[in-house]
């Protein structure tokens, strides 16, 4: 019986603040599992809970990563290729750095696995799988195989349960990686399907609380509202992330409410118009932003709301003006990043071209949200960073988390307040290491 060891690769040695403070139920490498047929023996490591058994007697070693991992993932594909055993990589970084991961993996999958992997299967058992693979087309997501969750370990269900339902993205934002990754086109998987898969979870005992991982749940108002509805008989709570064009719609909104969304992520990115048009993402309005932040509050839904710093409009106040609007609209969890060129990015290419690099940007180590990586126009990269973690720091004090708390309404105001603190102490700890004693109180009176 041929066996296959798939790693999620997790560099254990990074210090991440917005990470969450349990097991996340990953899909990367159980989505890879289910591809395997029958007579394949399969473990599943995620490096975020347990260690590579190094001295595995796989026959073959899979390894998922993103940029931030891919200096790890690489060490262990090179171990494992020293042990002479054939290393197949796939994931966001390698579909971004094909060549590179190529001089640490015998191959390499780009993109979307499912439409090559019997041609890989076949290769393999030949004793010819080399170079990359990437498939002619799209996958179609009608009848895709249900991922391996029999694989994760009881840690990865004790808080959520995790699913999804479409891939993709109808919109093309400059730093983002999901159309470079996904192409231009947003697929959909058959509701029927999507609520068939969470029936079979919910009879293995999984956890009622659902994560989609869909990088825009509501990106289609007439399949979103065909989920939703279907998703109400089965009382479950979700979260996802979404963009601020579902507050268009507000039927939809209404039946996310009722279909059990607590929480939403949602990429506002920045207050000014004109960053947001920078950012190819015209169709947020800087001016509507209150308003947004509104409607999800109306329909009960926790905003948990992501801003960008870095952008080439932002100048020294932004940090200011970002807090005190975060304060006042009483956005429940604050996300804060650095703007960062992650490869196979537009934004990327234009600040290759504009000569804008830096040599940290080198580091795949450091593309976390939360490194200056190109120089910034209207500040030091030194004064970038610092204002980042003023903000983050300035957020993360009980006294600002109850602040805005008090403004926002109070439909699942516990869960904003567990969300609040359990990030609190991985933000605290990163920004106390990134804030040497030699250079004082991080807030000083009238800092920015
Ligand atoms: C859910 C999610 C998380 C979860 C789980 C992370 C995980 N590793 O799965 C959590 C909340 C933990 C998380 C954290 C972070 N995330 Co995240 N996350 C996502 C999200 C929304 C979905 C990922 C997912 O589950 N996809 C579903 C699975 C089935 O798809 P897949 O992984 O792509 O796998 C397919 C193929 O890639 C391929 N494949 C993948 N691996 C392998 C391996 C082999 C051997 C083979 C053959 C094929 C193969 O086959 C699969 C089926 O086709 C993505 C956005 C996205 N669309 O990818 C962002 C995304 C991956 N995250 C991102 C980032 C930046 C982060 C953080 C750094 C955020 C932060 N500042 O802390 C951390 C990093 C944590 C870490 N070290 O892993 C970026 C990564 C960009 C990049 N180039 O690296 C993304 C793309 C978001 C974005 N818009 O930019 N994230
Ligand atoms: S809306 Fe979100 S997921 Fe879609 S391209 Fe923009 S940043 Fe990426």
């Amino acid at each position: 019986m041929p066996k296959v060891l798939l790693i999620n690769a997790i560099d254990k040695s990074l210090l991440l603040a917005e990470q969450p403070p349990f097991a996340f139920p990953v899909l990367n490498i159980i989505t890879v599992a289910a591809l395997f047929p029958p007579e394949w023996k399969i473990e599943v490591i995620d490096e975020a809970i347990e260690a590579v058994n190094l001295d595995t007697d796989a026959n073959l070693v899979g390894i998922s990563t993103l940029t931030l991992d891919a200096t790890h993932a690489y060490e262990l594909a090179d171990h494992f290729r020293h042990r002479k055993m054939p290393v197949l990589m796939g994931g966001m970084h390698p579909t971004a750095m094909p060549e590179e991961a190529l001089q640490h993996a015998d191959a390499v999958v780009v993109g979307e696995a499912e439409e090559i992997f019997n041609r890989i299967l076949s290769d393999f058992k030949a004793d010819r799988m080399k170079g990359t693979y990437r498939s002619e087309k799209l996958p179609d997501l009608h009848r895709l195989p249900r991922p391996r969750y029999d694989l994760l370990r009881t840690k990865h269900r004790s808080i959520l349960h995790s699913v999804q339902a479409t891939r993709g993205c109808p919109h093309d934002c400059e730093f983002c990686s999901v159309t470079p990754f996904f192409g231009h086109q947003y697929r959909l998987r058959p509701v029927k399907e999507v609520i068939a898969d969470l029936e079979t979870s919910f009879m293995e005992a999984r956890s009622r609380t659902v994560f989609f991982v869909d990088d825009n749940i509501g990106g289609r108002a007439e399949y979103a509202k065909e989920l939703f509805r279907a998703l109400i008989p089965l009382k479950i709570k979700w979260g996802s992330f979404a963009s601020v064009a579902m507050t268009r719609d507000r039927e939809l909104m209404r039946l996310a409410s009722e279909s059990g969304c607590i929480a939403l992520f949602i990429g506002f990115e920045s207050l000014s118009q004109a960053n947001l048009d920078a950012l190819h993402k015209s169709w947020v309005r800087a001016d509507h932003m209150r308003e947004y932040v509104n409607l999800f509050h109306d329909n009960g839904i926790i905003v948990e709301g992501a801003f960008i710093f870095g952008h080439d409009g932002d100048h020294k106040d932004i940090f200011r003006k970002t807090v005190d609007f975060i304060q006042e609209t009483g956005i429940q969890v604050p996300v804060f990043g650095l703007l960062t060129p992650y490869p196979a990015t537009k934004l990327r290419t234009r600040l290759e071209k504009e000569g804008r690099l830096l040599p940290e940007a080198k580091d795949w180590r450091l593309y976390d949200g939360s490194h200056v990586l190109f120089k910034p126009i209207h500040m030091a990269p030194e004064e970038l960073e610092e204002g980042f973690l003023w903000a983050r720091k300035y957020c993360a004090a009980p006294r600002t988390i109850f602040g805005r708390m008090f403004r926002a309404p109070k439909a699942h105001w516990l869960t904003a307040l567990g969300l609040n603190f359990s990030m609190r102490a991985g933000r605290m700890r990163q920004i106390k290491e990134r804030w040497p004693r030699s250079k004082g109180r991080l807030i000083r009176p009238g800092t920015w």
